[in-house]
């Protein structure tokens, strides 16, 4: 199984593929396309990728896009229980807030692009940007208080699932732009940020050496 990937300091959906066959455990290697690059800028270097996206895996011939669509063939093939909550109720929960995220917070995406190797400490976020942390606070909370405090396990629903997956860059996101967020939602960014398999994305990142940066806001400071 191959995984095709972005630059791990910018690409926000490659992480969340990641992250995916990481919780299949099931084998696989990853292979990196540098999109601070004008061979991303021009097209050339998409032409593998379906959609023209990154992440993109390839299980034994068969070509899975999209990350929701990889969370989906990888607990087919690794196990729903390793993606998901068992009990039903929390599994709800857990498909609607990774549905929403991959749908939804255009805002937060667009006006905090993921840069690994940066720091924002003085950002100002817009009000729209403030209204889907709002949201995210209210969603992470709820998964915490209802299901994920039971365990002895910090993430969304206790053990990793792919709720976490899907969430994954908005940790990111609120500790290097900064943002505001209740007690219960920066309890579980730190959790995240010391997952292994964060800090191993993270090593990886500040390795990679950007040409342009040119999907980060101006400003920052070296992370
Ligand atoms: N819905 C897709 C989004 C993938 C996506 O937008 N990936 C970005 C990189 S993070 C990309 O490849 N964009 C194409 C481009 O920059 O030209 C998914 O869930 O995988």
């Amino acid at each position: 199984m191959k995984i095709v990937i972005g630059t791990r300091t910018l690409s926000s959906w490659s992480l969340r593929g990641w992250l995916a066959a990481k919780l299949s455990g099931l084998p696989f290697h990853t292979e990196c396309i540098e999109m601070d690059s004008p061979a991303w800028q021009d097209g050339s270097a998409k032409r593998e990728l379906p959609s023209g996206k990154v992440p993109y895996l390839v299980d034994g011939g068969v070509p899975v896009w999209d990350s929701m669509a990889m969370i989906l063939w990888l607990a087919d093939k690794g196990g729903h229980d390793r993606f998901w909550p068992r009990e039903l109720p929390a599994r709800g929960l857990a498909y609607a807030m990774a549905a929403e995220m991959h749908s939804g917070f255009a805002p937060l995406r667009s006006g905090c692009p993921m840069q690994l190797q940066k720091r924002y400490p003085d950002f100002v976020a817009s009000e729209a940007i403030l209204a889907d942390v709002r949201r995210i606070d209210a969603l992470w909370s709820e998964a915490r208080d209802r299901f994920g405090s039971d365990t002895d396990l910090p993430y969304l629903f206790g053990p990793f699932s792919a709720a976490d997956v899907m969430f994954a860059p908005v940790v990111y996101r609120i500790d290097h732009y900064h943002l505001p967020v209740s007690a219960t939602a920066r309890a579980y960014v730190d959790a995240m940020l010391a997952h292994p398999w964060l800090r191993e994305w993270q090593a990886e990142a500040r390795r990679e050496v950007l040409r342009y940066d040119a999907y980060a806001l101006p400003g920052g400071v070296a992370a």
